[in-house]
């Protein structure tokens, strides 16, 4: 994409989620109505909803090109990342926003022909907007991120790892699992995957370990990790696969290869 085209379209962008996150601060004041999606832990709001239509209006009217792909459904249906496709998670952390109305982020990436070109992560309660561009950098509130220059060991990491995953999961040996959790200096779960990766490329975690993200989860956090110098893969170390539902380790360089090779085995 070409850098003055790519800047418009950052600020565009961006200036659409700050928008979208005054919305929701407003709205959230009043009484919302909470339904369950999968299972009784899968949380929808009407906020969630009315969110990404905001970007589905936006989008459509502004780049009628642009294809939208987000959680909520409302977007295009999406079987390719030809073109310019937007990747959208109107509210990540959704249990958060309905128990704690805190730790929960607006989450924008925008992909080219399947490369990531822009990452957009706003904490909505904290207005704090974590963005990176492709070959451009990675920002917080405007500020460089460029603390994963430093080297980094696993002894003195903290890791992010649901709990859940860590006791149960079909993929992945919970015994190397757990002797990770024993290795790292600590672990933390803040219930966002959009924001544990923003965390990560900030350096103030080390490293996020989780079996299951959906493409809206991940695809703005992996640019601004990328962009701050960190490294994203699958758990097992393979390519993420941007259509469909990925295991997820992304992390500061130094730590990554050890953390696949000595504590990532994959169930038979
Ligand atoms: P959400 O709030 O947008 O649903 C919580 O650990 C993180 O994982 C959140 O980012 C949450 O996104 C995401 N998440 C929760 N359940 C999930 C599931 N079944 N599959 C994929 N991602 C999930
Ligand atoms: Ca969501």
């Amino acid at each position: 994409m070409e850098t003055q085209t790519k800047q418009k379209l950052f600020e565009q962008a961006s200036s659409w989620v700050l928008e979208a996150g005054e919305n929701i601060r407003q709205q959230m004041e009043q009484p919302f109505k909470v339904e369950t999606k999968a299972g009784p832990n899968d949380l929808v709001t009407e906020l969630d909803k009315e969110t990404e239509k905001f970007f589905v209006e936006k989008i459509n009217s502004t780049y009628p090109d642009h294809k939208l792909f987000g959680e909520e459904g409302f977007g295009d249906e999406i079987k390719t990342l030809d073109g310019t496709v937007w990747i959208v998670d109107p509210i990540d952390g959704t249990m958060n926003f309905v128990h704690q109305k805190r730790n929960f982020a607006i989450s924008v990436g925008i992909y080219q022909d399947g490369v990531g070109e822009i990452g957009i992560i706003y904490d909505v309660m904290a207005d704090v907007l974590y963005t990176g561009i492709r070959g451009e950098g990675a920002y917080k509130n405007g500020k460089r991120l460029d603390s994963l220059s430093k080297p980094q060991s696993l002894e003195s990491s903290i890791l992010c790892i649901n709990s859940f995953w860590a006791l149960r999961n079909k993929r992945v040996s919970e015994e190397g699992i757990h002797r990770l959790v024993e290795k790292v200096r600590g672990t933390r779960s803040f219930g966002s995957a959009a924001l544990e990766f923003a965390y990560v490329a900030e350096g103030i975690i080390d490293g996020y370990l989780t079996m299951s993200l959906m493409p809206w989860d991940i695809a703005a956090g992996i640019v601004i990790v990328d962009e701050a110098g960190g490294i994203t893969t699958q758990a097992d170390g393979e390519p993420v696969n941007m259509l469909e539902k990925n295991s997820i380790l992304t992390s500061h360089k130094d730590i990554h290869k050890e953390i696949v090779s000595e504590y990532i085995e994959l169930k038979k």
